[in-house]
């Protein structure tokens, strides 16, 4: 199998052009959105291009089929609201570049996906958690994203793009190629990573409701202040996790919205997302009990009321042995010496496809080790190394 690293480049480049943000080489192309809309049909293109059959699932899925059995490859073409131009872009190129060079030897078979909504907007990998039947399409359908658009709304929009559901029972495996978006391989200076687990996850938002009052007129003690609940909440909560969390455990609020948000009033309501990740499930629930009984002290010692999102969460998944193995054979014909087996501390879509079948991923370096930014980036021959390491696998397997 001959990889073509020039046309494998080219239409990452291409698909980079399709919401680009003009900062960077960074993107701009939440699921649904016009660009990702325009970028899925180009997607469709070059797979049928390459003699795939396209099929695009209700939650906007897309599927290049070979026919018969074959191995599943892919990852996402949704973006961040301020994405890197590889995060998920480059697996699916990836992909389809493994499908033509397959092709033309005459086989292995190889499909390729680029899963929907892997970033989030309305939930944590809600495609692939939809397709591999982990969420079911009406829970899925009541999510709102952050302007309270709800997930039924947005996927309308792929209009007559979708063809129906997509059966995976024909796929043999899932292999996942993405960049680390972690400092590991730059800082080491290797060019492969081979997966070993992927980390679980727990996602919901909590509020808390005070009494929106005059700034200027309302006495510090007798403010039911929610920005002031927030802040207590997440002081209390670091020092509480100390000793249940290790250092890979991470914790983030990384989204916060008061209202009114306005300078002169003191705010009534503050909705923030509570974002938590390890690789033990024992430790994500212990972490869930401290945060609950944090937010309630909380809400208690203020006499302001507090409620819960849905929570969403996946559990920590290890990689298939056959195929992480098949994908270590070639890292040591492309880089000999110079991969590692690691974790990944991202979430991928390989986590809600291994309920269906074997997956397994290898990672690239981040320049810097940054992602979910605009200046996202990896040099272009560890690029190419990444996608003729899955090469040599699938070729292997
Ligand atoms: O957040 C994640 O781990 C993934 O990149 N959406
Ligand atoms: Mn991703
Ligand atoms: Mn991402």
């Amino acid at each position: 199998m001959k990889i073509d690293g020039a046309r494998f480049l080219k239409d990452l480049h291409d698909l980079r052009a399709i919401g680009a943000a003009g900062v960077s080489k960074g993107v701009v192309r939440p699921a649904y959105s016009d660009a990702d809309i325009e970028a899925r049909q180009w997607l469709a293109d070059r797979m049928r291009a390459a003699g795939l059959r396209v099929e695009t699932d209700a939650m906007g899925n897309v599927f290049g089929l070979a026919e018969g059995p074959s191995i599943l490859m892919g990852s996402h073409s949704d973006s961040q609201p301020e994405g890197g131009w590889l995060d998920g872009a480059l697996g699916v190129i990836a992909a389809l570049e493994v499908a033509r060079a397959a092709q033309e030897a005459g086989g292995p078979a190889v499909s390729v996906v680029s899963f929907q909504d892997e970033e989030g907007r309305f939930g944590v990998t809600t495609g692939s958690a939809v397709w591999s039947g982990q969420l079911d399409q009406d829970a899925a359908d009541v999510l709102t994203d952050n302007a309270g658009v709800s997930l039924a709304e947005a996927r309308a929009a792929m209009g007559d793009m979708v063809t129906g559901p997509v059966d995976p029972t024909q796929f043999t495996g899932y292999i996942e190629l993405h960049i680390e978006q972690g400092p590991t391989l730059d800082s080491s200076g290797e060019q492969i990573g081979v997966v070993s687990d992927i980390v679980g996850i727990r996602d919901m938002k909590i509020t808390f409701s005070g009494q929106q009052n005059h700034a200027g007129t309302t006495p510090m003690q007798l403010r039911k202040d929610a920005f002031q609940a927030v802040s207590e909440f997440n002081t209390l909560l670091n020092d509480r996790l100390r000793n249940v969390v290790t250092p890979s455990t991470v914790w983030t609020i990384g989204h916060v919205s008061l209202h009114p948000n306005a300078s002169s009033i003191v705010p009534g309501k503050a909705v923030f997302s509570m974002q938590w990740r390890d690789g033990d499930s024992d430790r994500l629930a212990r972490m869930e009990t401290i945060i609950r009984e944090t937010a309630d002290e909380v809400a208690k010692s203020r006499g302001i009321e507090l409620s819960y999102g849905t929570l969403l969460g996946l559990e920590p998944v290890a990689m298939d042995a056959r195929l992480r193995d098949a994908l270590a054979q070639g890292a040591e014909a492309v880089a000999p010496g110079k991969w590692r087996k690691m974790p990944s501390g991202a979430l991928h879509d390989a986590t809600n496809v291994a309920r269906l079948m074997p997956v397994a991923m290898l990672f690239v370096p981040s320049i810097n080790g940054i992602s979910h930014a605009f200046e996202e980036d990896t040099d272009e021959h560890d690029l190419v190394a990444g996608v003729e390491v899955l090469a040599k696998a699938v070729a292997a397997l």
